[in-house]
C-alpha cells in the first residue's frame, strides 16, 4: 500500500484550564447529594422518564448488569433499584442522546477531534454506523458492516504471521463475546491477546495463582456480613465500588472492624449514608473505617511486615494468635517467613510506612483478637513494580490467622470493569494454557497455537517496532489507558489497520492507523432482539443480562456478531467452524463453553435468576494443585525506590466523575475539586519547601532512563497527603509512566508509583 503523509494527531488534546473550584473535602459519601448529582447527569444526557426505567431494570434479574464496576448485586436486589451514583453516570454516559454519524465526521477531522479534550469526544455521543480512516485521509466515512468485515479479514491474509496481529479486550464484553473473540484469534493462529487486566489486576491474578492456586478472590458477597475485620488496601470504594460500602456498613453494623490503609484519607471509607435507605438520606450515616493508616505511596510491604512482625511477637506468649492448626495442614514457608519478619527492622519499617507507632498497635490488635479478616485491594496495591509482592504479603497475613477457606474471611481483589474476570474465565488471556488448549482441539477440531502471545506493554512495543501490524480492539480505549501515551500513540500509528468495537468515540479512534475501522456495538442497556448475554461478577458468580432500551441507532450490531462475522469474512467457509451459526445463536456459544471450559454444567438454565458460582479452591482451603498440596506463604523483598531530594512519587488516580478514560464531568466532589482535572495534590510542607502557592501553575516531568516526559499545566492543591508523595487523574497523566516501567511478573504499568519532580512554569 502506497505510503502517505502522516495525519497530525494530538496526543493530548487540550491542555489548557477550565474552571476550578476547591472545597474542604466531604466528610460523608453518598446521601442525598449523590442522588441529586446521579439525577443531574441522567437528565442532561438521556432525558429523565428513558432514564428512570433504565434504572428500575438496572441489577434486578431480569434486567442489565451494571456497564461500570465489578461489585456483585445481593441475591434480594433493593425495590429501589440496585444502583449507585456513578452507576448512574455509567448509564447515562451510554444513553445519551448525542450521536457521532456521518454529519459529524464530515464536520471534523481526525486532526481536529484529537485537539479536544477526553471529556469533549466522549460527550460527542453513540456512534451510529461503520465507519473508516482510509490511509492518508483525515475524515471517517461510512462503509457498510460488509465492507468492514471484507476489509479486516484482507489485511489480515496480508500478514506473514499471524503474530502480526494483536487482539486487545477490555473488560465490558459478555462472556459469549468474549469466548468468541478468543476462540477467533486462536483459530487465526496466535495468543496475542492482551486486555485491560494486564493494566489493572494482573498482580493479584500472579500473587493468588502462586499463593492459593486460584487467580480470583474467595470471599463471596456474604463473607462481609460475618467478618470480623475489613481491611481495605490501596483502595477507593467511595468513587469506583460505590455499593462495596453498603457491604461495609452491614458489617460495621453487625459488629465488624474496618481498618483502611492509604495515602488518602477518601471521603467514602469516612461516613456512609445509603442512599437506597431513607434513614441514609436522612440521618448521620454510618462511620465505616474504624483505623485509618495513612500509608506512604508504595510503602505497604513495610507497614504489612511491620503489622505482622508485631502478631508474631504477640505469638511468642499466646500461642493463639496464629492459627497453628491451619498453618501446619494447610500452609508451606511459616517457618521461612518467621525468619524474615524477625530480620526486619522495626525503626526501619516504621520510617519507610510513614504510619504512628500507635496506630500499628491499634491494627494489631484487633487482628490479633479476631479471625475472620477479609482484604480488599485494588489499583492502589496492584500498579506498582512490586505490586505482585503487595498481594503476597497480604495473603501471608490471612494465612497467619488461618483468614481464607472459611465463612466471613479471604482474599478480595475488588474488580474493575463489570466483566473484565468472565472475560479472562472464558479465556481472554495472552498466556497459553495447555489444558484450555486441548479442550478446543477436541471440541473444534483446530491445532490453537502454543506460544506464548504479547501482553498490553509489550505488544505496545511490537507495534512501535514494526513487529505487529495490525491491532483490533474489542471495547476500550488503548492509546488513554495504556503507559506512556506519545510512544503508544506512535505505536498504534504505525499499524498498518487499527480496529475498534466501540459504542462511543474515544482518542484511539483518532490515534489510528494507516487505515482505521470504528465499528460501533450494542451498549448493555439495549435490546439485543431479546437474546441474553451472561457476566461474572468479582466475586466468581455468572448470570445473565438483558438489554431491554431501543438501540441507538438501527444498524448497530452485537459484539458476538460483529466477531463472528470477522471469523468468517477471515475463514470463508474454510473453516472447522460454523461462525455464521454463533452469529445470532449464543445459546450455542454457551454450548460450547460449557463444553470446553469446567464449572459451567448446564449454563444456561443457571445463569438465570442470581446466577451461579464458578468453582473456587480457595473458598474450600482446597490447595491440592500447590506444591506439595498446600497455601505458600511468601518472603518479600523492601520495595526498592529511593527518591532524590526533588523528587516524588505520584500516584495516578481516578476522580469522582469519571470511568477509566470515559470523563463524565469535570468535579471529584469527594476531594473537593471541582470543573478543573489537571490539578496535582501535594503536601503543605512540600509546596512550602518548594515555594509554592495553592493552585500555582506546575509541569510533572519524568527522567526515567534519561529520557524526559513531560505533562503540562497543572495546578497545585494542597492536600492530606504524605511528604514526597504527589497524586494526580489518569489519563492526563500517562504521558509519564514509561512504558518498560512496570510490575515483576505481572507486567503492569506502575501507574501508582511514577517520580517525577515538579517545574514551575
Ligand atoms: N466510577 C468508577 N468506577 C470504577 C472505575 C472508574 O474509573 N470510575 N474504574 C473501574 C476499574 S477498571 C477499576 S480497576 C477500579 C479501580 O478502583 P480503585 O483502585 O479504587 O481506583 P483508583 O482511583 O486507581 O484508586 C486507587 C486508590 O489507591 C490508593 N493508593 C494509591 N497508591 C497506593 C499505595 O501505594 N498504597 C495504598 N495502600 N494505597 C494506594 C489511592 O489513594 C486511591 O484511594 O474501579 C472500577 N470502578
Ligand atoms: N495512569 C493510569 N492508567 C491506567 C489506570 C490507572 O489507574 N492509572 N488504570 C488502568 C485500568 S485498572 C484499566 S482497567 C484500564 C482501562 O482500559 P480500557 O478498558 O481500555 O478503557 P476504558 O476507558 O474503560 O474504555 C472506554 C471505552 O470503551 C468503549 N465501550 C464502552 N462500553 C462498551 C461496550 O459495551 N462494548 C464495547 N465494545 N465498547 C465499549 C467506549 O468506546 C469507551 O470509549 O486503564 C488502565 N490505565
Ligand atoms: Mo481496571
Amino acid at each position: 500500500m502506497e505510503k502517505k503523509k502522516k495525519r497530525n494527531i494530538s496526543v493530548t488534546g487540550d491542555i489548557s484550564f477550565a474552571n476550578l473550584k476547591v472545597s474542604e473535602p466531604k466528610a460523608f459519601a453518598a446521601g442525598m447529594p449523590a442522588i441529586k448529582v446521579a439525577l443531574e447527569h441522567v437528565n442532561k444526557e438521556s432525558g429523565l422518564f428513558r432514564s428512570i426505567k433504565t434504572l428500575s431494570q438496572m441489577n434486578q434479574k431480569e434486567g442489565f448488569d451494571c456497564p461500570g464496576c465489578a461489585w456483585p448485586d445481593p441475591v434480594k436486589p433493593s425495590k429501589l433499584g440496585e444502583y449507585c451514583e456513578n452507576g448512574v453516570k455509567a448509564i447515562a454516559e451510554e444513553t445519551t442522546f448525542e450521536r457521532v454519524n456521518r454529519d459529524f465526521f464530515q464536520k471534523y477531522s481526525v486532526e481536529e477531534l484529537s485537539t479536544w479534550t477526553d471529556y469533549q469526544i466522549g460527550k460527542s455521543g453513540r456512534i451510529t454506523e461503520p465507519f473508516i480512516l482510509r490511509p492518508g485521509s483525515i475524515h471517517y466515512e461510512p462503509i457498510s458492516w460488509e465492507n468492514a468485515y471484507v476489509t479486516i479479514a484482507e489485511y489480515l491474509k496480508t500478514l506473514d504471521n499471524p503474530d502480526e496481529a494483536v487482539f486487545y479486550t477490555s473488560g465490558r464484553s459478555s462472556n459469549e463475546a468474549a469466548f468468541l473473540y478468543g476462540l477467533f484469534v486462536r483459530a487465526f493462529g496466535t495468543n496475542n491477546m492482551p486486555d485491560c487486566s494486564n493494566m489493572c489486576h494482573e498482580s493479584s491474578g500472579v500473587a493468588l495463582s502462586e499463593t492459593l492456586g486460584i487467580g480470583k478472590g474467595s470471599v463471596v458477597l456474604e463473607d462481609f456480613d460475618e467478618a470480623e475485620v475489613v481491611m481495605v488496601i490501596g483502595q477507593n470504594p467511595g468513587t469506583n465500588h460505590p455499593r462495596m460500602l453498603s457491604a461495609l456498613q452491614k458489617c460495621k453494623q453487625n459488629g465488624g472492624k474496618i481498618i483502611t490503609v492509604n495515602p488518602l484519607s477518601e471521603s467514602g471509607l469516612n461516613r456512609f449514608k445509603n442512599p437506597q435507605k431513607v434513614s441514609g438520606i436522612l440521618g448521620k450515616g454510618t462511620i465505616l473505617t474504624d483505623i485509618f493508616l495513612q500509608v506512604k505511596v508504595n510503602q505497604d510491604v513495610p507497614l504489612l511486615k511491620l503489622i505482622m512482625k508485631r502478631l508474631a511477637e504477640k505469638q511468642k506468649s499466646n500461642q493463639k494468635i496464629f492459627d497453628l492448626d491451619f498453618i501446619s495442614t494447610k500452609t508451606h514457608g511459616y517457618q521461612e517467613l518467621l525468619v524474615d519478619l524477625e530480620q526486619q527492622d522495626e525503626l526501619d519499617l516504621l520510617s519507610r510506612c510513614g504510619v504512628d507507632s500507635e496506630e500499628v498497635d491499634q491494627a494489631v490488635e484487633v487482628l490479633a483478637k479476631n479471625s475472620k479478616i477479609i482484604i480488599c485491594w485494588a489499583m492502589g496495591l496492584t500498579q506498582h513494580k512490586n505490586g505482585v509482592d503487595n498481594i503476597k504479603e497480604c495473603v501471608n497475613l490471612l494465612l497467619l490467622k488461618g483468614s481464607i477457606g472459611k465463612k466471613g474471611a479471604g482474599t478480595c481483589p475488588v474488580r474493575g470493569h463489570s466483566n473484565v474476570q468472565g472475560d479472562r474465565s472464558v479465556g481472554i488471556m495472552h498466556h497459553v494454557s495447555e489444558s484450555l488448549n486441548n479442550a478446543l482441539k477436541d471440541e473444534f477440531d483446530f491445532e490453537p497455537p502454543a506460544k506464548e502471545g504479547l501482553d498490553t506493554v509489550h505488544a505496545i512495543q511490537a507495534m512501535f517496532e514494526g513487529k505487529a501490524k495490525i491491532f483490533v480492539a474489542l471495547g476500550g480505549n488503548f492509546v488513554s489507558a495504556a503507559s506512556d501515551t506519545a510512544y503508544t500513540a506512535e505505536a498504534l500509528q504505525r499499524c498498518k489497520l487499527t480496529v475498534s468495537v466501540s459504542t462511543k468515540l474515544n482518542r484511539t479512534h483518532l490515534t489510528a492507523g494507516q487505515t482505521s475501522l470504528i465499528l460501533p456495538t450494542l451498549g448493555r442497556t439495549e435490546q439485543d432482539q431479546g437474546r441474553f448475554v451472561t457476566v461474572e461478577n468479582s466475586m466468581g458468580k455468572v448470570h445473565q443480562s438483558k438489554g431491554r432500551l431501543k438501540p441507538a441507532s438501527k444498524h448497530l450490531k452485537s459484539e458476538p456478531e460483529i466477531v463472528a462475522r470477522i471469523a468468517d469474512a477471515y475463514f470463508g467457509g474454510k473453516s472447522t467452524i460454523n461462525w455464521n451459526k454463533f452469529a445470532t445463536n449464543y445459546e450455542l456459544i454457551r454450548d460450547k463453553i460449557e463444553k470446553v471450559l469446567t464449572g459451567y454444567q448446564n449454563y444456561s438454565n443457571r445463569s438465570a435468576g442470581s446466577g451461579f458460582y464458578l468453582p473456587n479452591n480457595a473458598r474450600v482451603a482446597d490447595f491440592s494443585k500447590l506444591p506439595g498440596g498446600k497455601a505458600q506463604f511468601s518472603v518479600c523483598k523492601l520495595p526498592d525506590i529511593e527518591l532524590k531530594a526533588d523528587e516524588f512519587l505520584l500516584m495516578t488516580v481516578r476522580s469522582h466523575d469519571q470511568f477509566n478514560t470515559t470523563i463524565y464531568g469535570m468535579d471529584d466532589r469527594y476531594r473537593g475539586i471541582y470543573g478543573e482535572r489537571r490539578v496535582v495534590f501535594m503536601n503543605q510542607r512540600d509546596m512550602d519547601g518548594k515555594g509554592l502557592q495553592p493552585q500555582q501553575v506546575v509541569d510533572l516531568v519524568s527522567n526515567y532512563d534519561g529520557k524526559e516526559r513531560r505533562a503540562q499545566n497543572f495546578k497545585v492543591i494542597p492536600y492530606d497527603i504524605p511528604s514526597q508523595n504527589l497524586c494526580a487523574y489518569f489519563p492526563e497523566t500517562n504521558v509519564l509512566v514509561p512504558i518498560d516501567l512496570y510490575a515483576d511478573k505481572s507486567q503492569t504499568p506502575v501507574s501508582k508509583s511514577v517520580v517525577v519532580r515538579v517545574e514551575v512554569v
